[in-house]
């Protein structure tokens, strides 16, 4: 049956164009903002005193209910007190749009089971459970819409601490149980299991959510469906087909699970291999401190520098970044984090040119592999740290212009490209960008030219190369 789904999928996929153009409008915007805001913002990665160290799981403050094994009706009473009166849809879209981000994806339900916008599928939302009784995934969509952001949701399909997911677990359990095999509890609610089975779960909660979704929103870029867990092929397929029957030009991760997505997602936070090549599109999602949801006491804030690090690796690589947000739960955004995103998008002003509509060149940078972009500490230990220097060179390509991002400028202002020697390409032009052509020559050992007075070359510069 899998493999029958599968190919059911991949017709779909050749057959329109919708889904086509869409994964090649996604690579070209390259750079999103992802949102996780929900109901774990209150404690913000404290319960009863207890940091989320303490219970020996440091990041992901939107695990708490696991993690602190929180009752589900305890932690369904903090929508009482949910009142975000600082949310303002166009500041934070505008704080995207700003750092140069082309798209925004919300978490329309993360695995607590709350439902940032009104539901009718389920009253355990936003709109119908909270003092504050608006809709904030309506308000960023038509904020998207003024602003000319695309707009996606991120939907867990499979993991619902509210509603029964944990049903699956007990269910596939006792399948495998009889055969002697195995079966894993990852994400389960085991500490205050539902009533509701998996099926009901699935008929009466998700898939109806989706199709609500699918409905108010009549023109999502995509679904980012995450951890699938014990989610059998036939499953998945059901999500596929529900946002394909309805809306066919949506993109979908692959983390719907059954090998079923659109486009790739290599591990969270994580620098995917130099050499990795992917069959699919690809983005890799990362946070500005160390956890998706709010964490009010996580200040391991990565500086612009590091960002754009990650930005310009990612994207010379041929991937997409998706940078996080973890609004408070007034619905402000941490002051740090908008004041990063802020430098990021003063970058993007001047070099924006060398990352939209950009694929990876044939001479990648020689950085890090497979390494976790958070937690200072951890990268630390695992003997990485940041050093930027005027040697490294990373190039993404646009038809026959390609561009050499350095994100160090030397002292004296004196520039070698060794890769771009005459024997790799010949260069018949070379534009500084934001401020202009450069005189340059071109031998064995690389390319050479003499950067201007003036600019401001804190975070190095970028060249825009066009020959043969
Ligand atoms: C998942 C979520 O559990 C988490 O809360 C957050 O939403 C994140 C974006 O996605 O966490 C994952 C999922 C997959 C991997 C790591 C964390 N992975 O494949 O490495």
């Amino acid at each position: 049956a899998s493999a029958q789904n599968k190919t059911m999928r991949q017709q779909w996929q050749h057959m329109h164009s919708a889904k086509k153009e869409a994964l090649t409008a996604f690579q070209n915007d390259r750079f999103g903002m992802f949102i996780h805001w929900g109901l774990y913002a209150i404690p913000g990665g404290i319960w009863k005193g207890k940091k989320m160290e303490e219970m020996g799981v440091p990041n992901v403050a939107e695990w708490i209910q696991l993690v602190a094994r929180i009752p589900r009706q305890e932690y369904a009473d903090l929508a009482n007190k949910f009142n975000p009166t600082r949310f303002n849809a166009d500041t934070i879209v505008l704080m995207a749009k700003h750092a140069g981000m082309k798209y925004i994806v919300i978490t329309a339900k993360h695995h607590e089971g709350f439902a940032m916008y009104r539901s009718t599928a389920s009253g355990f939302n936003i709109a119908d459970a909270t003092p504050f009784k608006r809709d904030a995934v309506t308000e960023l969509y038509q904020a998207c819409k003024r602003h000319g952001l695309a707009f996606g949701l991120y939907y867990s399909h499979n993991i619902d601490w509210a509603d029964g997911a944990d049903a699956q677990y007990q269910e596939t359990k006792a399948i495998n149980d009889k055969k002697g095999l195995p079966t894993d509890s990852f994400g389960a609610n085991l500490w205050d299991p539902g009533k509701n089975s998996f099926q009901q779960y699935l008929d009466k909660k998700a898939i109806p959510q989706v199709k609500e979704l699918l409905a108010k929103y009549p023109d999502l870029k995509c679904i980012w469906f995450d951890m699938p867990g014990l989610m059998t092929p036939a499953q998945s397929f059901r999500f596929y087909k529900t946002v394909y029957q309805q809306q066919p030009q949506i993109i979908i991760t692959q983390r719907i699970g059954n090998n079923m997505g659109d486009y790739d997602i290599p591990g969270d936070n994580k620098i995917p291999d130099q050499a990795a090549e992917f069959a699919l599109p690809w983005e890799t999602v990362g946070t500005l401190n160390n956890s998706w949801g709010y964490k009010s006491y996580d200040n391991d804030w990565k500086s612009p520098g590091e960002l754009l690090y990650w930005l310009v690796e990612i994207v010379s690589k041929g991937g997409n970044y998706m940078l996080n947000i973890g609004p408070a739960a007034d619905g402000s955004v941490p002051a740090q984090a908008a004041a990063n995103l802020k430098a990021v998008g003063q970058w993007m002003q001047v070099n924006s040119e060398a990352i939209y509509n950009t694929r990876r060149y044939s001479i990648t940078h020689e950085g890090p592999s497979n390494l976790r972009m958070d937690n200072t500490e951890q990268r630390q230990k695992e003997g990485f740290t940041l050093s930027i220097t005027p040697e490294d060179f990373w190039f993404t390509q646009k038809n026959k212009t390609v561009y050499a991002i350095a994100l160090k400028a030397p002292e004296n202002r004196q520039v070698t490209v060794k890769t771009l020697s005459i024997k790799n390409r010949t260069i018949t032009r070379v534009e500084l960008l934001g401020n202009g052509p450069l005189p340059f020559t071109q031998h064995d050992n690389g390319l050479h030219f003499i950067l201007p007075e003036g600019p401001d070359y804190t975070h190095g510069f970028v060249i825009k190369t066009t020959g043969r």
